[in-house]
């Protein structure tokens, strides 16, 4: 059984992109700039828009985080928003997701300007991506498509099972893996919530990407000999052991899963740190977009 390892993989990425922020400033060029919206104090926000400021950080880029507080309105968050699309400073932002219950999230979403939406959330941005035409691609598929073509892992022709059929991840994989690409070209089968017999569907997936969000779901006797597993689950669990308080569980009952598996991505350290690197990447890839005209 071989680990998919995100975090040492999100690693190698980070020296990569490191070494262009390096030569761009070399040149006399600006720094990539990442701001990050986060409205409220939901623990695991907090915890993954401070890990992505603390990336920035580590690489040369400059970031920025507007923290809000919970009752912050739409009206002024859009405002935020509008502040960030017109800056010209900031080459790429995110709004972390989810949003507290009173503001619309897909009128949040469709605020961003197109060309900053480096999460790839907006309607262009995903329509885009579905017909395969230049885009920011929602990071974490993106990192996952990343993780399978470092690892070498056959995609082409291949069994996949999508479990999950969130905006985030569940139909953008769908969507990327059944696509001419190295990690695509794949029989795509998406599962969900009202899907019948899922057991026998399972068992026929050559790779699964497990995104449904209940903690530890997919069990040894679901799946066959050397399949590939890519846990996208993480909950945080109630553990008095622990200092925190909790434990991190995946959708993926690892220690049945992986005595079959002939690859598998743990939790944490799988495809957590790569959303996170391949954020930075699509920022990047913003600021050299922009620096055509600056
Ligand atoms: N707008 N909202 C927006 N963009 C995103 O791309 C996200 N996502 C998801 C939630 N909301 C979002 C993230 O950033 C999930 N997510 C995310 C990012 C990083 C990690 C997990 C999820 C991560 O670094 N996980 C670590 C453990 C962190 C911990 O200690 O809790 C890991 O090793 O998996």
């Amino acid at each position: 059984m071989i680990l998919l390892d995100g975090k040492k993989t999100s690693k190698d990425i980070k020296e990569e992109i490191a070494i262009e922020v390096a030569k761009m400033k070399a040149n006399g060029k600006k720094a990539p700039h990442l701001a990050a919206i986060l409205v409220g104090t939901d623990g695991a926000s907090m915890t993954y828009v401070s890990a992505k400021v603390k990336a920035c950080e580590q690489i040369g880029f400059v970031s920025t985080l507007i923290d809000l507080p919970v009752e912050t309105t739409e009206e002024k968050l859009l405002q935020e928003i509008e502040k960030l699309n017109k800056s010209t400073e900031v080459d790429g932002f995110i709004v972390q997701l989810p949003l507290p219950k009173h503001i619309d999230e897909q009128k949040v979403l469709e605020a961003v300007d197109v060309d900053k939406d480096v999460d790839g959330f907006h309607p262009t941005n995903v329509g885009r991506m579905a017909l395969d035409l230049p885009c920011f691609l929602p990071a974490t598929p993106y990192g996952i498509l990343e993780l399978l073509e470092r690892y070498n892992i056959e995609t082409s022709g291949k069994n996949v099972v999508v479990m999950g059929r969130s905006h985030i991840v569940g139909r953008p994989m769908s969507i990327l893996m059944s696509q001419k690409r190295k990690a695509g070209d794949a029989t795509v089968t998406l599962v969900h919530s009202r899907t019948k017999d899922l057991k026998s569907i399972t068992q026929q997936a050559d790779i699964i990407i497990v995104a449904i969000g209940i903690s530890e779901f997919l069990k040894g006797d679901m799946v066959k000999e050397g399949v590939v597993i890519i846990d996208v689950g993480i909950t945080r669990l109630p553990d008095a052991t622990k200092k925190s308080g909790f434990r991190l569980a995946g959708d993926v009952d690892f220690k049945s899963v992986s005595k079959k598996a002939s690859h598998i991505t743990p939790v944490p350290g799988g495809v957590g740190p790569m959303t996170i690197a391949m954020l930075l990447k699509n920022t990047l890839l913003a600021r050299e977009r922009h620096s055509v005209n600056s």
